[in-house]
């Protein structure tokens, strides 16, 4: 099945649903035959980089070394997707510029940060407002936004299947699947 290689990158908030439609949508590929591998936090901090903390200089190192890793799978032919909050454009950049042009693809989950507050899944944001966790994203820490990504969600006025399927469909349009 013809597809592709190329790089997804899903960034924002704590909340903003990255993982969730990065998992739906690597399921939809699934399904209709395609080879994708997909990076999150759930199988990244635990282990390529579990030495790393939430300060800016640990950020940096952990969005290089997803970034490193992210173009050795497209390397071997994958459509990759990795779901980061990777909150500074400077780092995001830094991944780009290790793919040809229109093989790294920036999906901004736009939700404001009212919606990831109040969906609060691990109980992280209210600890962050009292002050039980330094440097949490949105609260103590900044989130620069993309300016230009070449998708962007808001799931809080989208549900995932609406997600998945503009997804695939700037897919198909940039002819990657
Ligand atoms: C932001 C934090 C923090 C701090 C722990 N700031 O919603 P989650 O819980 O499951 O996902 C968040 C995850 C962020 O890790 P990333 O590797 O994506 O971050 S970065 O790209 O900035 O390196 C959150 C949890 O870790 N978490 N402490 N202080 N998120």
């Amino acid at each position: 099945k013809h597809q592709k290689p190329c790089l997804l990158w899903f960034t924002g908030l704590s909340g903003s649903g990255k993982s969730t439609i990065a998992n739906a949508l690597d399921v939809a590929l699934h399904q209709r035959g395609y080879h994708t591998f997909l990076l999150d936090g759930d199988n990244v901090r635990h282990g390529l980089c579990q030495d790393l903390g939430f300060s800016d200089h640990d950020r940096v190192e952990n969005i290089r070394r997803i970034g490193e890793v992210s173009k050795l799978f497209t390397d071997a032919g994958l459509i990759v997707l990795s779901a980061f909050i990777s909150p500074f454009t400077s780092d995001r950049r830094m991944v780009r510029r290790l793919f040809p042009a229109g093989e790294f693809i920036e999906v901004f989950m736009d939700t404001p940060l009212d919606t990831c507050e109040a969906r609060d899944p691990k109980g992280l944001y209210e600890k962050a407002r009292a002050g039980e966790i330094k440097h949490f994203t949105g609260i103590d820490s900044p989130y620069e936004s993309p300016e230009r990504p070449e998708v962007r969600i808001d799931t809080s006025v989208m549900d995932v299947d609406s997600c998945v399927e503009s997804l695939i469909t700037f897919l198909t349009n940039r002819e990657l699947i």
